[in-house]
């Protein structure tokens, strides 16, 4: 399939040809441990990497192989990797690329797990992990030396929205010869292609948007081909054994395929929660890229189609608000993870961003009042009408 193809096209065909298949218009599912070799030999030369073809599901497998050509031709990049979850790609990538001595220099604010295998993990190790407010670019340049392997950062943060010029980080960073890589998962690579920016390795979470269904949980890592078997054979193989389970694969392709539908919907309702949020009296701010009092809101116009489906907000009351605002929801739902169908509302200080000490959370950008919110693909006035019915004050629901 040409990849002159729009990106919903692509996301349904990319190298997938039923002919090849008995004519099956889904994907088959190779629900398989180890594959048989034609002879001893043939065997022997797929070990010595002398022979292409399938080994062993830790190392490949045909459904996940469909699943990273797919996300590698969605991303831009030349090769794909698929992971049993976000973790999964994390630890694999990272492992591989760095060792003792070496420095990974991150934005502030990151995912809850991301930082505490960074700040607990990788540190016993011997890596050095250097945090740097990247929302200003020359902020990483004082900073970075030849001891930094790694750029990393997530664009937009979770779970502050902070935003990450991925141009220009990825200038600064491949001058002093660093890796960039991008947790996309906020974004997806509908939104936000960061390998066309110059990010060398994206990464997601495909438990989230990809998936689109809570149903599943997943990783995908995308970059050179060269990279990609070297974290496929060393990172995932040996150090993590992170696999992708065959049925995971399928549910993912699955979601590929309404992915472009989906975002849509969770951008444009995003939106008009945003706007009805920020205008509600018992807010006192909205964190979300499509709004004009948005601080990287210009950012966000250049280097994100649409400002995505995530908001975050707080309250007049604090945190105790918060809470008594999340535990009288009716349709929406108290839970972590995000992009699904479903409404998803949580409290970062104390779920997704427990991880980090309250210290830490003040000096990285997480208040403790935070509230966050995954827009669902319900009906838009029914989200703001339970929004409306456990927000304190009289305001109602007006669907814009
Ligand atoms: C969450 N996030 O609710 P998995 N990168 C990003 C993520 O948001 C996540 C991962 C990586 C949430 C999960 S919290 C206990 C639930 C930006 C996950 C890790 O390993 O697939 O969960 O991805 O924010």
């Amino acid at each position: 399939m040409s990849t002159a193809k729009g990106f919903a096209s692509r996301a349904i065909h990319h190298a997938y040809q039923p002919q090849e298949n008995e004519g099956a218009l889904t994907p088959p599912l190779h629900l398989t441990s180890t594959f048989v070799f034609e002879t001893a030999e043939a065997g022997g030369e797929m070990f010595a990497g002398e022979r292409e073809g399938h080994i062993y599901s830790r190392i490949s497998n045909p459904t996940l192989d469909l699943l990273e050509r797919r996300i590698a031709d969605l991303e831009g990049a030349e090769a794909g990797l698929a992971l049993s979850s976000g973790m999964g790609a994390i630890t694999s990538t990272l492992w591989t690329l760095v060792s003792p001595g070496d420095e990974i220099i991150v934005d502030e604010t990151l995912y809850g797990c991301t930082f505490a295998y960074m700040r607990h993990g990788l540190t016993k190790f011997g890596v050095k992990i250097s945090h740097v407010d990247m929302t200003d670019p020359e902020n990483l340049r004082t900073v970075i030396s030849d001891k930094t392997r790694v750029v990393y950062f997530e664009t937009p943060a979770n779970p502050n929205m902070r935003l990450v010029d991925i141009a220009r980080i990825s200038d600064i960073a491949h001058e002093a010869g660093a890796t960039v890589v991008v947790d996309n998962t906020y974004a997806t690579p509908y939104l936000t292609r960061p390998i066309d920016l110059g990010a060398d390795i994206v990464l997601h979470s495909a438990t989230k948007y990809l998936g689109g269904h809570g149903d599943v949980v997943a990783g995908l890592v995308v970059g050179s081909a060269e990279q990609i078997s070297e974290i496929r054979l060393v990172g995932m193989k040996d150090m993590t054994g992170a696999v992708m389970a065959p049925f995971s694969a399928l549910l993912i392709l699955r979601g590929l395929k309404t992915l472009a539908l989906r975002m849509d919907r969770h951008c444009a309702s995003a939106q008009k929660v945003a706007e009805w949020l920020e205008a509600h009296p018992a807010v006192s701010k909205v964190f979300f890229p499509g709004l004009e009092s948005f601080e990287q809101h210009e950012l966000s116009r250049k280097q994100m189609a649409q400002p995505g489906g995530m908001i975050a907000f707080e309250l007049d009351g604090g945190l105790e608000a918060g809470v008594d605002m999340m535990n009288a929801l009716q349709m929406i739902q108290r839970a972590v993870s995000l992009g699904d169908a479903e409404t998803l509302i949580q409290h970062p200080a104390s779920m997704t961003h427990s991880t980090y000490t309250p210290e830490e959370r003040a000096a990285h950008g997480i208040s403790d009042g935070l509230v966050r919110l995954s827009v669902g693909l319900e009906d838009l006035d029914d989200i703001l009408e339970d929004l409306a019915q456990a927000l304190p004050g009289e305001a109602v629901a007006e669907a814009a």
